[in-house]
């Protein structure tokens, strides 16, 4: 009997809002109805060797199955994705187009968004600020437009949901707050058709009632 096991934070800073990265491969879990542990993580044992040995940054999420210890929701998300059916299509060449896809998630389109999360979070105080926000703005924006003209009138990236799409659908999620994603409407409909997936909506009900119940505590 396999006993896969994630790690998440303890309490997540967004409050349960399926935002941080264990959201992914929980949800990639819950597609391909493979069950699975949590292990969460509190702030303090983040960067302590315990946690270390499993992730050399000191980070979550990372996964266990055996000995297959793996951190980065990337390669974890594919590793999944890879030893299931349901995440990659069975025809080598479309398989790796959606394979081609996580990557651009998590490289070119993940990349600009973490820049606006870093300048609003932490340096929203510095003298560069107001000068430096329009232009991660745009740059951002250059990139929803690139992907809204690909994505047309499809419903998802390359044909049928796929991996590269649970990845696209997660990272834009972190766009919310800005108002950003609402300027492209056909974006904004293609994340809430991947928030309305069983599968998103179980992973994202299990993290919710992590944090719940860290606030009771
Ligand atoms: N490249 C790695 C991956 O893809 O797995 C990045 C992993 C990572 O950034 N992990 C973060 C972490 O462990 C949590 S997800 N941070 C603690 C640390 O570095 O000490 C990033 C995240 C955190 C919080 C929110 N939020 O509150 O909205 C969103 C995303």
């Amino acid at each position: 009997m396999r006993n896969i096991t994630i790690t998440a934070f303890e309490r997540s800073p967004d409050r349960g809002q399926g935002l941080a990265r264990d959201m992914r491969v929980r949800w990639a879990l819950e597609e391909v109805g493979q069950a699975y542990d949590v292990r969460l993580v509190p702030w303090r044992e983040m960067k302590k060797d315990a946690h270390l040995a499993l992730h050399p940054f000191g980070q979550i999420p990372t996964y266990e199955d055996g000995d297959v210890v793996l951190f980065e929701s990337g390669a974890i998300v594919l590793h999944i994705a890879e030893r299931h059916a349901g995440l990659l299509p069975d025809d080598a060449a479309a398989r790796a187009r959606a394979v081609t896809w996580l990557f651009a998630a998590l490289s070119t389109v993940e990349a600009p968004i973490v820049d606006l999360q870093t300048l609003v979070i932490l340096e929203r105080d510095k003298p560069w600020y107001a000068q430096r926000l329009p232009i991660v703005q745009d740059r951002i924006r250059d990139c929803l437009g690139q992907l809204s003209r690909h994505l047309g009138d499809g419903e998802w990236l390359d044909g049928a949901f796929s991996a590269g799409d649970l990845m696209m659908v997660h990272v834009l999620r972190r766009l919310n707050v800005s108002g950003l994603l609402a300027e492209y409407p056909s974006l904004a409909a293609y994340v809430a058709r991947g928030e309305a997936r069983p599968a998103f909506k179980r992973a994202f009900a299990d993290q919710l009632a992590v944090f719940e119940a860290a606030e009771k505590s």
